[in-house]
């Protein structure tokens, strides 16, 4: 069985995982394919103790193991996924649409998951009071100024999904969608990009990194 290499741990206000390896979670899940979970304490990304740089030799999650394969970061391990087990696909067959698909992947890890989430996703792990309420708000800030807008745009035309049919694109953006349920993140001017997230929160696949799931329930498919 495949083994998933994450962090995930249960506070009060919900389960909150790491955003990549929810990510990956989520393809794993569209692509009904079980999976182990390995977990590693969140300190742990900081320390990166040797055991962490054994699997990752930059001590972050996600990594994954699969039949003697041990790979890491997100978008690499979800194009294995998609060459090893096909079906079904969260990649187009014509080769525009594959590279839209590859160039929006890219923009979710640049600017939202590596860019501008993590300052109000990090605060989150902590307890309320230790929590940097400004750098939270700047992130917001930054948020709303450049990747919802350019989302809200993608969207504008009515499609279902951020490249039009469901791809590994949308699976970035469900660690998104899980961020900002967990923020009770306000997205009123953005009335396309709202209904989308709503979409993705419905899917099946999304209960293995709602923040509703438990730890027990989300280890595995
Ligand atoms: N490009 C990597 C980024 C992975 C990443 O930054 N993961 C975060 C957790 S969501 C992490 O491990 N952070 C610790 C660090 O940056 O050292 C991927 O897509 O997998």
């Amino acid at each position: 069985m495949i083994k998933l290499g994450t962090t995930e741990r249960s506070y009060p206000w919900g389960v909150l995982r790491s955003t990549h390896a929810s990510k990956v979670k989520f393809a794993l899940a569209e692509k009904g394919l079980p999976w182990e979970v390995e977990r590693i304490r969140p300190g742990d990304l900081w320390r990166k103790p040797p055991e962490l740089l054994a699997k990752h030799p930059l001590g972050k999650v996600p990594w994954v193991e699969d039949e003697g394969l041990l790979l890491w970061d997100s978008s690499v391990i979800l194009e294995y996924l998609e060459d090893r087990y096909p079906k079904p696909s969260l990649l187009p067959a014509e080769a525009k649409a594959r590279a839209d698909v590859r160039m929006v992947t890219r923009y979710v890890d640049e600017a939202i998951l590596g860019g501008d989430l993590p300052a109000i996703w990090m605060p989150w792990w902590s307890k309320e009071d230790d929590r940097d309420e400004g750098a939270m708000e700047n992130g917001r800030i930054r948020l709303r100024q450049r990747a919802l807008p350019w989302l809200e745009s993608r969207l504008a035309d009515g499609r279902e999904w951020i490249c039009g049919k469901l791809s590994m694109a949308d699976a970035g953006l469900a660690a998104m969608a899980m961020v900002l349920q967990v923020d009770d993140f306000e997205l009123g001017e953005f009335p396309a990009l709202a209904a989308y997230l709503e979409r993705i929160r419905s899917r099946r696949a999304y209960l293995a990194i709602s923040p509703k799931t438990s730890l027990e329930n989300s280890m595995r498919a």
